[in-house]
């Protein structure tokens, strides 16, 4: 018995040694230490011993079965701790490796623009009035002194939606609505989308977006608009731009002019920006015709005011160096990240 009891434990120790894994150690416990196992077969005939064997053989029987326990224990750790270590390399992070680049949304270059310019004059205490995009003849041209058949009428291109409605050539109107409604000091910017039959081209789009502004007072005065339209370039382009009036004409403005900026690209030497000027125009201006004050209700004996309108394309389109006004409408995520 006791021979038997030796065999056991060497070749429960032989297969302990070559177990790969916890499921050949589950196998081999209860093949040998199990209810069926081969000790407990080998303890069932303990009853046929002698009294003095039965002790010793039982003691033996015990040695054997927590030699076989210990191995299985450690045997178990040493196989736990490999597939721990296993499991750690497989899931090894390098800290080492350059992240994903987030691709975050972007503002339309000309959003950028506009919230720049709706900014500064918001800082300068104007308030942003907006309006429709289909408008009435009256708004879009009449009342700003702008009769039918009058000339300024046919170098605007415009979209008729009927006889007396349009899609609006300029965002005037806004401002023709709000001295209607408002008693003055008015002091407003009117952004806006404004649309010309024009062909698209390079520099032409039939819709491209407009900045207007107007302030009318008691004793507003072209000192009142130069200082503001000044105040304005040198915000949007720089504290050393140079800004100066050249006469020109409008009909709602009388007198009208239009500001120049020292070019920014040579800084007024003249280059191929400026065409060799040394100023690049930005905006049309000038004190408000008495008449389309009239128009709005607004006494012009005891109220003035004046007013500007430029381009957002034009504007954008120097500030960015971008030489083709369809850039901005075509939406290319290669050219809209660029700003
Ligand atoms: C330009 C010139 C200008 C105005 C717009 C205006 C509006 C009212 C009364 C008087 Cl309600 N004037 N707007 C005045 C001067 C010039 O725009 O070149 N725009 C692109």
């Amino acid at each position: 018995m006791k021979e038997k009891l030796e065999q056991i434990k060497t070749s429960a120790l032989d297969v302990l040694k070559s177990a790969a894994d916890i499921d050949a150690l589950e196998e081999a416990r209860i093949r040998f230490l199990g209810k069926k196992g081969e000790l407990t077969a080998v303890l069932k005939g303990m009853g046929q011993l002698s009294a003095e064997e039965r002790p010793k053989i039982g003691a033996l029987a015990n040695e054997i079965r927590s030699s076989i326990e210990n191995h299985i224990d450690t045997k178990k750790s040493e196989l736990a701790a490999k597939l721990e270590e296993a499991k750690l390399k497989a899931e090894v992070i390098d800290v080492t490796m350059p992240g994903k680049v987030q691709h975050t949304g972007e503002l339309h270059p000309l959003t950028k623009v506009m919230n720049n310019i709706k900014n500064t004059f918001i800082g300068m205490g104007f308030e942003i009035a907006e309006g429709p995009d289909v408008e009435l003849d009256y708004y879009n041209f009449e009342a700003l002194n702008i009769p039918p058949n009058h000339p300024a009428r046919d170098t605007q291109d415009t979209f008729y939606i009927n006889d007396n409605t349009v899609l609006r050539t300029q965002t005037s109107g806004i401002q023709i609505r709000v001295m209607e409604k408002t008693k003055p000091p008015i002091r407003i910017i009117a952004p806006g989308k404004v649309y010309r039959s024009d062909a698209l081209d390079a520099t032409h789009s039939p819709v491209f977006h407009q900045i207007e502004g107007l302030v009318v007072d008691k004793g507003v005065t072209m000192a009142d608009l130069k200082g503001t339209i000044e105040t304005f370039l040198k915000e949007l382009y720089g504290e050393s731009t140079k800004v100066r009036f050249r006469p020109h004409h409008f009909p709602f403005t009388e007198p009208s002019a239009e500001a120049d900026i020292s070019c920014f690209s040579c800084g007024g030497k003249g280059c191929s920006m400026c065409k060799g000027e040394g100023w690049i125009e930005i905006l049309g201006c000038g004190m408000v015709h008495p008449k389309v004050l009239a128009n709005c209700g607004i006494d012009p004996e005891v109220y003035s005011g004046f007013a500007f309108g430029m381009g957002l394309e034009r504007v954008a389109m120097g500030k960015y160096d971008i030489n083709d006004i369809r850039l901005f409408f075509e939406n290319d995520l290669r050219f809209l990240g660029q700003f």
